[in-house]
């Protein structure tokens, strides 16, 4: 029998055999040694007292079996997965409060590191939250905006801003179940009240603030963060690049930048080419400086300046064990405090750069936005000192991977028409002829408990195959990326026959990178757009689409999986139901949720089955609607969709523009 393999990338797993032979332990190895607890791992285990830690566990224990206090089984399945909502919305939200204060400071000339990158997307957004912006300063509307966001994480009641962005008849469904966010922060602190001991004990009530808390996320924390880094930074659009724990370089300086917030990175991005610092990259012996990334950091500046990704969350530690990372620096969230143990083996020096984020065993340099590039220029001198302390022998495998990434959903518009005939109309068109099958949202992160990255392919290669449309986000798109499959020719070798024609005629891929984690937000916008569009339903419920994290492992991907439910999208979601032990609650994130809200939310550890329960969902969905039926290389009638060439005709004089 064919061994095991432990990634589904290659280049990774070749490091890991590497490792083997070394005894270098990576998450892998502990995953095998640490075997997941089954009472807490299926929401049985009940510790928010001190009178417990109370397992509800054995024989009927739904009906029969509470916890000292009485708390049933669906009470404490329910809880603790509200907390995970709460958990991964204020890693999102604070992620985003961040950018936004940065966004603040720019307003404000408190910083002369960072400008507003994309004034257009700036007057967008001011359109949105009803802020007059045409005649005035750039600065006095980037003021009210970001003033206007940040009210958002403080208020105590009324709705967040962005609510209002959803179709009406979604803003209505969540009126109706009384789940709009009124705050992002307060949801939070709701969330964390209702589910400490003794206070929210009916598990459908719960899991409705779940949600409440869980739209906080996707419409206020991720969607306010997109926003602002477009904003600062530009709106992604398609960029060439490269993925690979092959990226690195022998002769140059290797920096990675790891974690989430965009913003040091950037500054880093800025400063690896100033020709002082490649000046003392040089006087260290190294021929330049190689900047690449990892995680959702490198989602961010892989999307607008096209800098290469070493992958996603299961590739951090391998490549450490490269030997050729001279820096690694990480500022919040999806870091593995494993990489400094495991740094002492090389010389790579870890960073830890955030206030709220320290490793032992790691260096500090605080990021600080008033002097960010001098933080940004202190780190790079870092790396490039510690070039010629390259010792140890790693593990270094060149092959890499083309990719194009940078869909943002302002891009995905300006594609199917150009500037003046940019629409959503093509795309929706397109489904209801039954070229496109339907649309899946492959997202959330690669996990050591599974062939890692390996479902993510498994699924993307057959959703393809089968004429559905792929936008992926996250460590979904670093599995992708790496495998080489995020370029246009993956289209033309494996994709069906429709969704073929249709990435031919626009030169996409058929998997859509857009962007990090907060971009899930984007799918919440493109599907607005389609609604509003016409031709499929009329709120994201009841759309051709579904979610899918095979592999998800954070508190976060629970938050996204969530918002994507309450706002009308199926997800599944792979590995053992964080709520096994519960028939009530199962029932209450399936059949319930899908009832008000048209999305749902699936826990299914066979990727065979994920992907026929993807694909029914679409189907029925286009049942619902009254679309052609679905059948392979037989498609209806629609209109001609632009290629490029028609697209520059009425765009030569025009630059091409993403903010609007
Ligand atoms: Ni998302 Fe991005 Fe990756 Fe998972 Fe972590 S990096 S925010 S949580 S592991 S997809």
């Amino acid at each position: 029998m064919a061994k095991q393999r432990r990634s589904g990338d290659e280049v990774a797993d070749r490091i890991i055999e590497w490792g083997i032979t070394e005894k270098l332990e990576t998450c892998f190895d502990r995953a095998e040694k640490m075997k997941p607890c089954p009472i807490g791992g299926s929401g049985a285990c009940c510790s928010m007292c001190h009178m417990g830690p109370c397992r509800l566990v054995g024989k009927n224990a739904e009906e029969s079996v509470v916890g000292v206090c009485g708390a049933s089984l669906a009470t404490v399945a329910a809880r603790n997965f509200a907390r995970m909502i709460a958990g991964g919305t204020a890693a999102h939200s604070d992620h985003s409060r961040d950018m936004v204060f940065t966004l603040l400071a720019v307003a404000n000339g408190e910083t002369r590191d960072f400008q507003i990158t994309d004034v257009r997307k700036l007057y967008r957004v001011a359109g949105y939250l009803d802020i007059e912006f045409e005649g005035r300063q750039v600065n006095d509307v980037a003021r009210d905006v970001a003033s206007t966001l940040i009210s958002d994480f403080g208020r105590q009641k009324g709705e967040i801003n962005f609510a209002r962005r959803a179709p009406k008849k979604t803003l209505e469904r969540w009126r109706k179940w009384n789940v709009v966010p009124r705050g992002i922060d307060r949801e939070v602190s709701e969330a964390m009240h209702r589910t400490t001991m003794g206070v929210d004990h009916d598990p459908d009530h719960i899991l409705l603030h779940g949600l409440r808390t869980a739209l906080a996320d996707g419409w206020g924390g991720s969607m306010i963060s997109t926003d602002v880094t477009d904003i600062l930074f530009g709106t992604p659009m398609p960029v060439k690049a490269e993925a690979s724990l092959g990226i690195f370089k022998d002769d140059e300086v290797n920096i990675v930048v790891h974690g989430h917030e965009p913003t040091l990175s950037e500054k880093i991005v800025d400063v690896v080419s100033e020709p002082e610092m490649i000046e003392y990259a040089k006087s260290r012996g190294a021929r330049g400086i190689n900047l690449g990334g990892m995680c959702c950091t490198a989602n961010e500046v892989l999307m607008r300046h096209g800098i290469p990704t070493a992958g996603g969350f299961t590739n951090q530690e391998l490549g450490v064990m490269t030997g050729l990372i001279d820096v690694l620096t990480v500022d919040v969230q999806c870091i593995m405090p494993a990489i400094t143990e495991l740094s002492k083996k090389f010389h790579t020096k870890i960073i830890t750069t955030s206030e709220k984020a320290k490793i032992p065993g790691a260096v500090h340099i605080e990021y600080d936005e008033h002097r960010a590039k001098e933080v940004a220029r202190e780190i790079v001198r870092t790396a490039c000192d510690n070039f010629p302390n390259r010792k140890a022998k790693g593990s270094h495998i060149t092959d890499k991977f083309p990719m194009i990434a940078g869909f943002s959903h302002e891009y995905i518009e300006y594609m199917q028409g150009g500037r003046w005939r940019g629409s959503f109309r093509p795309l929706n068109d397109a489904i209801m002829a039954g070229r496109i099958r339907g649309v899946v949202g492959l997202a959330g992160c690669d996990n050591p408990r599974v062939t890692s990255t390996g479902i993510h392919r498994y699924l993307a290669a057959e959703l393809i195959k089968n004429d559905v449309l792929i936008v992926s986000t996250g460590c979904g798109s670093a599995a992708c990326g790496t495998a080489g499959w995020l370029t246009p020719e993956m289209a033309l070798e494996n994709a069906g026959p429709g969704l073929r024609e249709v990435c031919e005629a626009i030169g996409i891929p058929p998997i859509l990178h857009l962007g990090a984690c907060v971009d899930n937000s984007r799918i919440l916008t493109i599907a607005s757009a389609m609604a509003a569009e016409g031709g499929l339903s009329d709120e994201i419920g009841g759309m051709p689409a579904v979610g899918i994290a095979p592999e998800w492992m954070s508190e976060k991907a629970i938050a996204i999986g969530s918002y994507l439910a309450a706002s009308g999208v199926p997800v599944i979601f792979g590995g053992e139901s964080p709520v096994e032990a519960s028939r009530e609650v199962t029932r209450i994130l399936t059949e319930v949720w899908f009832e008000r809200f048209r999305g749902a939310m699936h826990f299914e550890p066979d990727p065979e089955k994920m992907l026929s329960l993807a694909l029914t969902y679409i189907d029925k969905a286009r049942e619902a609607l009254k679309l052609k039926k679905y059948e392979p290389g037989k498609f209806g009638t629609e209109k001609v969709l632009m290629d490029m060439a028609a697209r520059r005709d009425i765009e030569r004089a025009a630059k091409p523009h993403v903010g609007l």
